[in-house]
Protein backbone atom coordinates (compact mmCIF):
# COMPACT_ATOMS: atom_id res chain seq x y z
CA UNK A 1 0.00 0.00 0.00
CA UNK A 2 1.54 3.04 -1.04
CA UNK A 3 -1.12 5.30 0.10
CA UNK A 4 0.86 8.19 1.80
CA UNK A 5 0.58 8.72 5.52
CA UNK A 6 0.26 12.59 6.65
CA UNK A 7 3.49 13.46 7.20
CA UNK A 8 5.37 11.48 4.43
CA UNK A 9 6.84 13.66 1.37
CA UNK A 10 6.83 13.05 -2.14
CA UNK A 11 9.92 13.41 -4.44
CA UNK A 12 11.89 15.33 -6.36
CA UNK A 13 13.36 13.65 -8.67
CA UNK A 14 15.15 15.45 -11.74
CA UNK A 15 15.95 14.25 -15.36
CA UNK A 16 18.67 15.60 -17.22
CA UNK A 17 20.62 15.16 -20.68
CA UNK A 18 21.24 16.37 -23.72
CA UNK A 19 18.36 17.10 -26.40
CA UNK A 20 16.94 14.20 -28.02
CA UNK A 21 18.66 12.17 -25.17
CA UNK A 22 15.37 10.69 -24.35
CA UNK A 23 14.29 12.36 -21.41
CA UNK A 24 10.70 13.27 -22.16
CA UNK A 25 9.77 9.58 -22.68
CA UNK A 26 11.09 8.37 -19.90
CA UNK A 27 9.36 11.04 -17.49
CA UNK A 28 5.95 9.70 -19.42
CA UNK A 29 7.34 5.88 -18.51
CA UNK A 30 8.04 7.22 -14.97
CA UNK A 31 4.92 8.81 -14.25
CA UNK A 32 2.49 5.66 -15.27
CA UNK A 33 4.84 3.03 -13.55
CA UNK A 34 4.48 4.97 -10.28
CA UNK A 35 0.67 6.07 -11.03
CA UNK A 36 0.49 2.10 -11.39
CA UNK A 37 2.07 1.30 -7.64
CA UNK A 38 -1.16 3.82 -5.94
CA UNK A 39 1.74 6.57 -5.96
CA UNK A 40 0.40 10.63 -5.75
CA UNK A 41 2.65 12.15 -8.56
CA UNK A 42 2.84 14.71 -11.20
CA UNK A 43 5.02 14.80 -14.50
CA UNK A 44 6.26 18.50 -14.84
CA UNK A 45 8.97 20.45 -17.12
CA UNK A 46 11.29 23.14 -17.44
CA UNK A 47 11.37 25.86 -18.95
CA UNK A 48 7.00 25.60 -18.31
CA UNK A 49 6.15 27.50 -21.32
CA UNK A 50 2.65 28.34 -20.35
CA UNK A 51 3.95 31.27 -17.75
CA UNK A 52 4.25 35.51 -19.28
CA UNK A 53 8.32 33.92 -18.73
CA UNK A 54 7.58 30.92 -19.89
CA UNK A 55 6.17 32.64 -23.30
CA UNK A 56 9.63 34.86 -23.60
CA UNK A 57 11.74 31.83 -22.74
CA UNK A 58 10.00 29.94 -25.92
CA UNK A 59 10.00 33.10 -28.31
CA UNK A 60 13.69 33.20 -27.82
CA UNK A 61 14.14 29.78 -28.27
CA UNK A 62 12.37 29.44 -31.53
CA UNK A 63 14.80 32.64 -33.10
CA UNK A 64 11.55 34.22 -32.68
CA UNK A 65 12.90 37.17 -30.40
CA UNK A 66 16.56 38.09 -29.36
CA UNK A 67 18.04 38.28 -26.13
CA UNK A 68 21.65 38.92 -24.41
CA UNK A 69 22.92 35.84 -22.71
CA UNK A 70 22.73 36.92 -19.36
CA UNK A 71 18.79 38.24 -19.88
CA UNK A 72 18.01 34.64 -20.87
CA UNK A 73 19.66 33.09 -18.45
CA UNK A 74 17.70 34.86 -15.62
CA UNK A 75 14.23 34.44 -17.18
CA UNK A 76 14.96 30.23 -17.78
CA UNK A 77 16.06 30.63 -13.33
CA UNK A 78 13.10 32.86 -12.84
CA UNK A 79 10.86 30.44 -14.85
CA UNK A 80 12.01 28.02 -11.92
CA UNK A 81 11.26 30.24 -8.81
CA UNK A 82 7.69 31.39 -10.36
CA UNK A 83 7.00 27.56 -9.56
CA UNK A 84 9.38 27.27 -6.43
CA UNK A 85 5.87 27.71 -3.82
CA UNK A 86 4.19 25.50 -5.19
CA UNK A 87 6.77 22.98 -5.96
CA UNK A 88 7.30 22.91 -2.23
CA UNK A 89 3.66 22.37 -1.18
CA UNK A 90 3.01 19.79 -3.83
CA UNK A 91 6.47 17.77 -2.28
CA UNK A 92 4.93 18.28 1.05
CA UNK A 93 1.37 17.34 0.67
CA UNK A 94 3.08 13.59 -0.49
CA UNK A 95 3.66 14.14 -4.18
CA UNK A 96 6.34 13.00 -5.99
CA UNK A 97 7.66 15.22 -8.92
CA UNK A 98 9.35 13.97 -12.13
CA UNK A 99 10.70 16.98 -13.16
CA UNK A 100 12.06 17.44 -16.95
CA UNK A 101 15.53 19.89 -16.37
CA UNK A 102 15.92 21.87 -13.87
CA UNK A 103 18.83 23.79 -12.15
CA UNK A 104 21.76 22.35 -14.21
CA UNK A 105 20.28 22.71 -17.25
CA UNK A 106 20.40 26.22 -16.17
CA UNK A 107 23.66 25.88 -15.55
CA UNK A 108 25.01 23.65 -18.47
CA UNK A 109 23.56 25.58 -21.23
CA UNK A 110 24.54 28.88 -20.46
CA UNK A 111 27.92 28.21 -19.09
CA UNK A 112 28.68 25.89 -22.92
CA UNK A 113 27.84 30.00 -24.25
CA UNK A 114 31.12 31.11 -21.98
CA UNK A 115 29.31 32.92 -19.32
CA UNK A 116 30.98 32.35 -15.74
CA UNK A 117 29.78 29.30 -13.85
CA UNK A 118 29.31 30.50 -10.51
CA UNK A 119 27.87 33.79 -11.91
CA UNK A 120 25.34 30.99 -13.89
CA UNK A 121 25.09 29.23 -10.43
CA UNK A 122 23.61 32.33 -8.12
CA UNK A 123 20.19 32.37 -8.99
CA UNK A 124 19.50 29.12 -8.64
CA UNK A 125 20.34 29.81 -4.73
CA UNK A 126 17.24 29.08 -2.74
CA UNK A 127 15.32 26.53 -5.44
CA UNK A 128 14.40 23.02 -3.86
CA UNK A 129 17.19 20.52 -4.27
CA UNK A 130 16.23 17.44 -6.03
CA UNK A 131 16.71 14.22 -4.26
CA UNK A 132 17.52 12.59 -7.02
CA UNK A 133 18.57 13.81 -10.61
CA UNK A 134 18.59 11.12 -13.24
CA UNK A 135 21.22 11.97 -16.15
CA UNK A 136 20.73 10.19 -19.45
CA UNK A 137 24.11 9.61 -21.04
CA UNK A 138 24.18 10.25 -24.53
CA UNK A 139 27.45 11.19 -26.67
CA UNK A 140 26.10 14.57 -28.44
CA UNK A 141 27.40 12.69 -31.75
CA UNK A 142 24.79 9.46 -31.25
CA UNK A 143 21.67 12.08 -30.02
CA UNK A 144 22.10 14.26 -32.86
CA UNK A 145 21.48 11.27 -35.09
CA UNK A 146 17.87 10.30 -33.42
CA UNK A 147 15.37 11.69 -35.63
CA UNK A 148 17.01 14.93 -36.13
CA UNK A 149 16.39 17.89 -33.67
CA UNK A 150 13.78 20.48 -33.66
CA UNK A 151 15.27 23.32 -35.43
CA UNK A 152 15.03 25.55 -31.96
CA UNK A 153 18.42 27.62 -30.97
CA UNK A 154 20.12 25.32 -29.08
CA UNK A 155 20.11 21.96 -30.92
CA UNK A 156 22.71 22.35 -32.97
CA UNK A 157 25.63 19.57 -32.39
CA UNK A 158 28.36 21.57 -32.29
CA UNK A 159 26.99 23.35 -28.91
CA UNK A 160 25.67 19.98 -27.71
CA UNK A 161 29.43 19.36 -27.41
CA UNK A 162 29.56 22.21 -24.94
CA UNK A 163 26.63 21.52 -23.16
CA UNK A 164 27.97 17.73 -22.58
CA UNK A 165 31.26 19.13 -21.11
CA UNK A 166 29.50 21.18 -18.84
CA UNK A 167 26.86 18.54 -17.66
CA UNK A 168 30.11 16.68 -17.00
CA UNK A 169 31.46 19.32 -14.90
CA UNK A 170 28.37 19.73 -12.98
CA UNK A 171 28.13 16.12 -11.74
CA UNK A 172 27.55 15.36 -7.83
CA UNK A 173 26.61 13.00 -5.49
CA UNK A 174 22.52 13.18 -6.10
CA UNK A 175 23.69 12.28 -9.95
CA UNK A 176 22.90 8.96 -11.13
CA UNK A 177 24.39 8.87 -14.29
CA UNK A 178 22.22 6.29 -17.12
CA UNK A 179 23.37 4.90 -20.76
CA UNK A 180 21.01 6.73 -22.76
CA UNK A 181 22.19 4.70 -25.91
CA UNK A 182 20.81 1.39 -24.45
CA UNK A 183 17.45 -0.04 -25.51
CA UNK A 184 14.25 2.12 -23.84
CA UNK A 185 13.31 -0.75 -22.34
CA UNK A 186 16.79 -1.51 -20.49
CA UNK A 187 16.79 2.36 -19.49
CA UNK A 188 13.60 3.01 -18.34
CA UNK A 189 14.18 -0.64 -16.07
CA UNK A 190 17.35 1.11 -14.41
CA UNK A 191 15.40 4.28 -14.00
CA UNK A 192 12.50 2.46 -12.22
CA UNK A 193 14.85 0.68 -9.55
CA UNK A 194 16.50 4.17 -8.80
CA UNK A 195 13.26 6.26 -8.44
CA UNK A 196 11.66 3.92 -6.19
CA UNK A 197 14.44 3.90 -3.78
CA UNK A 198 14.37 7.48 -3.53
CA UNK A 199 10.50 7.99 -2.90
CA UNK A 200 10.65 5.28 -0.65
CA UNK A 201 13.73 7.38 1.68
CA UNK A 202 11.33 10.29 1.19
CA UNK A 203 8.67 9.15 2.11
CA UNK A 204 10.81 7.92 5.37
CA UNK A 205 11.48 11.06 6.14
CA UNK A 206 14.78 11.84 4.06
CA UNK A 207 14.55 15.85 4.59
CA UNK A 208 13.56 18.60 1.63
CA UNK A 209 16.62 20.97 1.28
CA UNK A 210 17.55 23.65 -0.86
P1 LIG B 1 13.19 21.43 -23.84
O1 LIG B 1 11.81 22.02 -23.76
O2 LIG B 1 13.51 20.46 -22.74
O3 LIG B 1 13.52 20.92 -25.21
O4 LIG B 1 14.19 22.67 -23.55
C1 LIG B 1 14.29 23.70 -24.46
C2 LIG B 1 15.73 24.09 -24.71
O5 LIG B 1 16.17 25.01 -23.71
C3 LIG B 1 16.73 22.95 -24.69
O6 LIG B 1 17.66 23.15 -25.76
C4 LIG B 1 17.40 23.08 -23.37
C5 LIG B 1 17.36 24.55 -23.10
N1 LIG B 1 17.25 24.85 -21.67
C6 LIG B 1 16.44 24.28 -20.76
N2 LIG B 1 16.54 24.88 -19.57
C7 LIG B 1 17.46 25.86 -19.74
C8 LIG B 1 17.98 26.85 -18.86
O7 LIG B 1 17.63 26.95 -17.69
N3 LIG B 1 18.90 27.71 -19.39
C9 LIG B 1 19.29 27.64 -20.69
N4 LIG B 1 20.19 28.54 -21.11
N5 LIG B 1 18.81 26.73 -21.54
C10 LIG B 1 17.91 25.84 -21.06
NA1 LIG C 1 14.61 20.74 -27.19
NA1 LIG D 1 13.01 17.08 -23.79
Amino acid sequence: DNRQSHESRGALIVLEGLDRSGKTSQSNKLLSFLEGLGFSVESWRFPDRNTCVGGMISSYLANKSQLDDHTIHLLFSANRWEKRSLMESKLKSGTTLIVDRYSYSGVAFSSAKGLDIEWCKAPEIGLLAPDLVLYLDIPPEKAAERGGYGGERYEQLEFQQKVSQQYHVLRDPTWQIVDARLPMEDVEKQLRELVLECVTACQKGKPLSE
